[in-house]
C-alpha cells in the first residue's frame, strides 16, 4: 500500500538498452474502463511483496515474460507518479531478449520511438512520465 489506502502499482519501461534507450514498450490495455489506453505494463503490488519482485510477477502474468533485467527507476514527482485513481505509480527500466507479444491483459504492443512516442493514447497517470522520456530516448 501507499500509505494513503491505495495500492502501490508498479510498471516497466521496457526498453532495447539501459545504457542507450531508443525504443520503449507501450501496451494497450484490453479490458475495462481504462481499454484502448496505453500503459507501461504492470501492476499492483500484493500486500508485503517488494515492489521489484511485483513487478516481475507482473511481467510474468501479463506478457509470459521470465528473463527480465530492471535497471534504474524512474523518479516522479511524489515517490513515484501519482495515478488519478490516488495510487501512486513506481517504474523502472527494464529489458529483455525474450520476443514481447500481448497476453491476457493487452490487445497490442508497440516499440515506439522517441518521435513516436506520443503517437498512442496513453493513459493519464502514464502521460508525465512519457512526455519526460521523449527526451530521454536517443
Ligand atoms: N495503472 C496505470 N498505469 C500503469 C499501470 C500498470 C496501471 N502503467 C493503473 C490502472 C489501474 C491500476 O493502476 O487503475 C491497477 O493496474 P492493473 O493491476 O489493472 O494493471
Ligand atoms: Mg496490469
Amino acid at each position: 500500500m501507499t500509505g494513503h489506502g491505495f495500492p502501490l502499482v508498479v510498471g516497466a519501461a521496457l526498453t532495447d538498452d539501459l545504457h542507450r534507450p531508443s525504443r520503449l514498450l507501450a501496451a494497450r490495455r484490453r479490458h475495462g474502463a481504462l481499454a484502448g489506453w496505453w500503459e507501461f505494463p504492470g501492476g499492483k503490488v500484493e500486500p508485503a511483496e517488494p515492489p521489484l519482485a511485483a513487478l516481475a510477477r507482473e511481467l510474468d502474468e501479463e506478457l509470459g515474460l521470465t528473463g527480465v533485467t530492471f535497471g534504474a527507476e524512474l523518479p516522479g514527482p511524489d515517490g513515484g507518479w501519482p495515478l488519478p485513481n490516488g495510487s501512486l505509480l513506481r517504474v523502472w527500466w527494464a529489458v529483455t531478449a525474450e520476443v514481447v507479444a500481448p497476453g491476457p491483459d493487452h490487445d497490442e504492443v508497440r516499440w515506439l520511438t522517441a518521435p513516436e512516442l506520443l503517437s498512442v493514447p496513453w493513459l493519464e497517470g502514464d502521460l508525465p512520465l512519457v512526455r519526460r522520456l521523449t527526451g530521454v530516448l536517443g
